[in-house]
């Protein structure tokens, strides 16, 4: 039991400052991926940047998902259907910075019912520059002063 919870513990404290650092976007918040919705207004002020998710709700066989090129966002052109994602929960890391264009390739949803997002990735946030990271050396200072207490699980 008590390892079994140490592990879990462990595993949470390991993944947990990652996860942290990367923003989720639920694209369309709570509209989802669908027809009739202003994505630009929705991207219009927010900041993505490498390493963050666009997450595509929506019905799976309403829509669909395509990453496209900007002339193929801007005539709403479908690349070949085994390209596009369908899942209904479809979760695109964002791995690169620039220009980002995704389109639906269900009907004519893109052309016609505005179901396209155009979004730019930054870069990560810069880390420590690294002429300084190698010759700078910092004391590990940060200890819990508070011991996990496992002694409840005993009583049981
Ligand atoms: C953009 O995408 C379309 C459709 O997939 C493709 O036919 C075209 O060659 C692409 N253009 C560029 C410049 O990559
Ligand atoms: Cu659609």
């Amino acid at each position: 039991m008590a390892s079994n919870l140490l592990a879990t513990l462990s595993i949470v404290l390991i993944v947990l400052p990652t996860v942290a650092m990367a923003t989720e976007y639920i694209v369309g918040d709570q509209a989802g991926w669908t027809v009739n919705f202003d994505y630009q207004a929705w991207a219009k002020d927010k900041v993505f940047r490498v390493g963050d998710k666009l997450v595509f709700k929506y019905a799976a066989g309403a829509h669909n998902v395509f990453k496209v090129n900007g002339t193929a966002f801007q005539n709403c052109e479908k690349p070949p259907l085994n390209e596009a994602l369908t899942s209904g929960d479809d979760t695109i890391v964002l791995a690169t910075p620039g220009r980002k264009w995704y389109i639906c390739g269900v009907a004519m949803h893109c052309k016609l019912a505005g179901q396209k997002l155009a979004i730019t990735v930054l870069p990560q946030v810069e880390a420590p520059a690294p002429s300084i990271a190698p010759s700078t050396h910092y004391a590990m200072t940060t200890s819990s002063s508070k011991k996990a207490k496992f002694r409840s699980t005993l009583w049981w």
